[in-house]
């Protein structure tokens, strides 16, 4: 592993990125607000806050991704001028929605919108081109749109089914992007072997692809977390002590991960630098997250902290 995850030690610094349908919501469902700034879960979550039937969600949303002003070339741009050497995208977040091309469901971007691009195509491509790493999030254990959850929530698919379409997923995502430099799944289940098989996958067709050890529930003891390549604390945590593993946390720049029309709780420029400085003090890379637009923009709020985070980089020789 020592070798593999070199670029990830020197990297420190990378941008996660929240975005789906549920941007297009931006945490409000019929005139309430189910945003994490009001006690209730994070923007991405309002299937789950708000209870929405699945084809309610669906239909209500997907006709309305359309993001015309999404500009891979201008992300990939403003992550490197903050100091970032990686981007994190949500391929497919709790809801199921795909943001990529897949021939594993319908529930995908080009099937299901207007806007009928893939975006993690154009993410991958100018991620090569400009020069950082490239990697996803993927929710392979919840997804509220495939997955069956019992009596009165049936799901289009069976365990059996819903598993397969992992494993179709992540052959396309491993195979038809280029390099894949990180496998963020996120809050697995308590079956070791389901997650195993899913690692060995990512392993086998991307030896280098640095897997998250969210693959695995917490509950899993450490050492049996056979694939994961780095722990994933929960976020915002910081080890008290330097870290000599590898190791990561995430922060988002307010209370939601996706976009949320109300919330207004910025971190400051000067909060995120100390953190950023603290992780780095303590050996943990840092993913900062931004919630992109349903146009497809970051915020001015998000951009204005980028740059000052870049600023601050450059004056301590980090760019
Ligand atoms: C959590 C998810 O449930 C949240 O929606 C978000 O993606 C956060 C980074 O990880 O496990």
């Amino acid at each position: 592993t020592d070798e593999r995850m070199q670029w990830f030690r020197d990297a420190k610094f990378g941008m996660f990125i929240h975005w789906g349908l549920y941007s297009v919501a931006g945490g409000e469902w019929e005139g309430k607000d189910y945003g994490k700034e009001q006690g209730g879960a994070s923007a991405e979550w309002l299937m789950n806050s708000a209870k929405i039937p699945r084809e309610q969600y669906r239909d209500a949303l997907s006709p309305q991704f359309n993001p015309t002003q999404f500009d891979a070339a201008k992300w990939v741009k403003t992550a490197k001028q903050a100091g970032m050497k990686y981007m994190v995208i949500t391929s497919k977040h709790h809801d199921g929605f795909c943001l990529f091309d897949t021939d594993a469901t319908d529930y995908n971007v080009i099937d299901a919108s207007p806007f009928r691009r893939d975006i993690i195509k154009e993410l991958s491509e100018e991620c090569a081109k400009q020069g950082i790493k490239f990697g996803v999030y993927y929710s392979q254990f919840k997804d509220w749109y495939h997955r069956s959850r019992g009596r009165g929530n049936p799901g289009t698919l069976s365990t059996e089914e819903y598993l397969d379409l992992v494993e179709k997923n992540l052959d396309e995502l491993l195979s038809n992007y280029g390099e894949i430099s990180v496998l963020w799944f996120d809050t697995g289940g308590n079956d070791v072997i389901e997650a195993d098989a899913q690692g060995a996958r990512v392993r086998e067709l991307q030896p280098n692809a640095a897997i998250c050890s969210r693959l695995y529930s917490r509950r899993v003891p450490t050492e049996k977390r056979q694939y994961a390549d780095f722990d994933s604390l929960p976020d915002r945590m910081l080890p008290v002590k330097r870290m000599t593993e590898d190791t990561e946390t995430c922060m988002t720049m307010r209370h939601n991960w996706g976009y949320d029309r109300t919330d207004d709780a910025w971190k400051s420029p000067k909060d995120i630098i100390e953190f950023l400085a603290l992780c780095t003090a303590r050996g943990v890379n840092l993913l900062l997250n931004v919630g992109p637009t349903p146009e497809g923009t970051f915020l001015p709020e998000e951009i204005e902290r980028l740059s000052e985070v870049g600023q601050w980089m450059q004056a301590n020789g980090e760019s």
